[in-house]
């Protein structure tokens, strides 16, 4: 079983999940809270972005979506991901780092600035809606330094 530890909104998580249902492995997602992260805590690993897996059956953990799928596709050779030849294996395995760094960013930064124009409020719904009861992602929240404070 490998557990996914995902945010909602991220597009490297969607990759790695697209991977895990591509490759029908048995796998369960867990929503992290941006905020406070407590769910991964407890993971004695280097780098705690997300995605982050953990493969129950190997004791594995690990961030970062290409090392992921690299993982997966060698632990689990069914359903292959990459190809079989080393050198477009190799080409692929750059294409990927490549893109996570560029187009990756790219996305989510265009995906930030659309969701901001859009629909404000949901943001503190995605990154805090436990945080102090959930005080911030209630409705309201935003008008009010608006109704007291009026910039002159
Ligand atoms: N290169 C990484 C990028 C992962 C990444 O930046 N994830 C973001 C969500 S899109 C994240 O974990 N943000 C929360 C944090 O850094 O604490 C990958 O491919 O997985």
């Amino acid at each position: 079983m490998i557990e996914l530890y995902k945010l909602q909104w991220s597009h490297y998580v969607e990759k790695v999940r697209w991977a895990l249902d591509f490759k029908k492995l048995d796998w369960r997602g867990i929503d992290v809270v941006a905020f406070t992260k407590k769910e991964i805590r407890h993971f004695d690993c280097d780098r705690k972005t997300f995605p982050l897996i953990r493969d129950t059956r190997t004791g594995v953990t690990m961030s970062d979506s290409s090392p992921i799928i690299r993982y997966l596709d060698e632990t689990y050779p069914r359903h292959a991901l990459l190809p079989a030849d080393p050198v477009e294996r190799e080409a692929a395995w750059q294409w990927m780092l490549r893109l996570d760094s560029t187009l990756g960013l790219h996305a989510r930064r265009l995906g930030y600035t659309q969701i901001i124009m859009e629909c404000p409020t949901i943001l503190a719904q995605l990154f805090m809606p436990d945080v102090c009861g959930g005080l911030f992602a209630r409705r309201g929240w935003r008008a009010w330094p608006r109704r007291y404070w009026a910039p002159c």
